[in-house]
């Protein structure tokens, strides 16, 4: 569908006259635009995005989570001699002073953020420096996490990571069968049927407060984080959207998940989907680094498994949407969704095997 990017790009306090809008990122929930404007002969590029207002129903509320977190950063970088226009996502308000502006006519919801200059996000891990530049920026976050007042925070996408929903969801799913798909996809329904065990442990250790419950990212992909363009070095956490409680062995076990696999996320070629220990190693000494005292006994036990789970969980959820019919997860080709399933469910045997070691390395850090 073709917005009026000029009338809805105006709407917010931009530098100069729009010159060219088009999509950007590989983000598989909003819809992403690089936007670029001329004053004076200057160019300047803004992230344009149509938030996702089928999944987050409460726009206003989501958006002052994010005016929340990424004013409190600003400010922690002000103080500390950075760049916050660089260093932190950072929101381009409306001219009345709004976090979006609601398009009546598209019954669309936008959102403007300062482009994050000479940083990429990567898709998949180059070089294993980057991922633990990546590893340091989450850690990093955290802390910075720990010293917010979360008590203003609306939780966007209630149970986002309470896996045991999850778990009923993917039944209910299988149980409609709107596409008649199941037939055809048994074993990676038996894959996940037989894991059922893993749905509970740390949604418990939640519930009996054993596990402490943390403000979290909450989807802490190695696309989520912008990485300097030239030393590799880490600049920025962006997609601020699911910041909610949550638990540490989920950031943790979110970025494993995507960042040890040397494939993409979609590769359809199984041999090519491999876990690699190594950039488990990497990780985890800059997670926990950065991290400094910031976990207890209890999480630090369950950080390996936490990487296990979310690629469980993600598995799943893949899976639910392609019976689903495609209707959660942004799709380019025929079974993309099973393709990223089975993807998460070949990283999920390497892991078993692995685990043991997987926990030595975190004991090591
Ligand atoms: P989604 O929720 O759909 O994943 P993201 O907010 O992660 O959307 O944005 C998608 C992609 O757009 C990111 O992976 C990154 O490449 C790019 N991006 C997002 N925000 C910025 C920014 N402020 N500066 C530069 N690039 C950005
Ligand atoms: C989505 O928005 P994006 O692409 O960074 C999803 C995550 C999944 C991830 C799988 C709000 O993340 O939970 O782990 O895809 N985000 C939401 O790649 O559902
Ligand atoms: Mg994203």
């Amino acid at each position: 569908m073709a917005y009026d990017f000029k009338t809805i790009i105006s709407q917010f306090e931009i530098d100069g006259e729009l010159v060219s809008c088009e999509r950007y990122g590989e983000g598989h929930i909003n819809e992403t635009y690089l936007a670029v404007t001329e004053k004076g002969g200057v160019k300047t590029d803004y992230i344009l995005q149509k938030i996702n207002s089928k999944l987050f129903t409460n726009v206003p509320a989501l958006m002052n989570n994010i005016r929340q977190v990424t004013e409190f950063n600003r400010e922690k970088i002000k103080a500390r001699g950075g760049n916050p226009d660089r260093e932190s996502l950072s929101l381009v308000y409306t001219k009345g002073g709004e976090t979006f502006y609601h398009c009546a006519s598209c019954d669309g919801y936008f959102r403007v953020y300062k482009f994050i200059t000479d940083a990429i996000a990567y898709q998949v891990v180059e070089k294993p420096e980057h991922f633990y530049q990546s590893a340091v920026a989450f850690g990093n976050f955290a802390n910075l996490l720990a010293e917010f007042d979360a008590s203003g925070l609306y939780e966007v996408i209630p149970d986002f990571h309470n896996t045991e929903k999850r778990f009923r969801d993917f039944e209910a799913s299988l149980k409609a069968d709107k596409l008649n798909r199941a037939k055809d996809i048994k074993k990676e329904i038996d894959f996940i049927l037989s894991r059922k065990d893993y749905c509970g442990r740390i949604v418990n250790l939640l519930r009996s407060g054993k596990m402490p419950t943390k403000v979290t990212h909450n989807d802490t992909k190695l696309n989520n984080v912008m990485l300097d363009a030239k030393t590799g070095e880490y600049v920025a956490v962006i997609d601020l959207d699911t910041i909610m409680p949550g638990s540490i062995c989920y950031d943790f076990g979110d970025s494993i998940r995507f960042g040890c696999n040397p494939a993409a996320e979609d590769e359809k070629d199984l041999s090519k989907v491999n876990f690699d220990l190594n950039l488990f190693d990497v990780y985890a000494k800059g997670y926990l680094s950065a991290l400094g005292d910031g976990a207890t006994k209890i999480e630090k036990d369950n950080l390996a498994f936490g990487a296990i789970l979310m690629t469980y969980e993600c598995g799943m959820r893949f899976l639910a949407d392609y019976l689903d019919g495609d209707v959660y997860f942004r799709t380019h080709r025929e079974g993309h969704n099973l393709d990223r399933a089975r993807t998460q469910f070949k990283l999920i045997e390497d892991m078993e095997k692995l685990l043991p070691e997987m926990e030595k390395i975190v004991q090591k850090y």
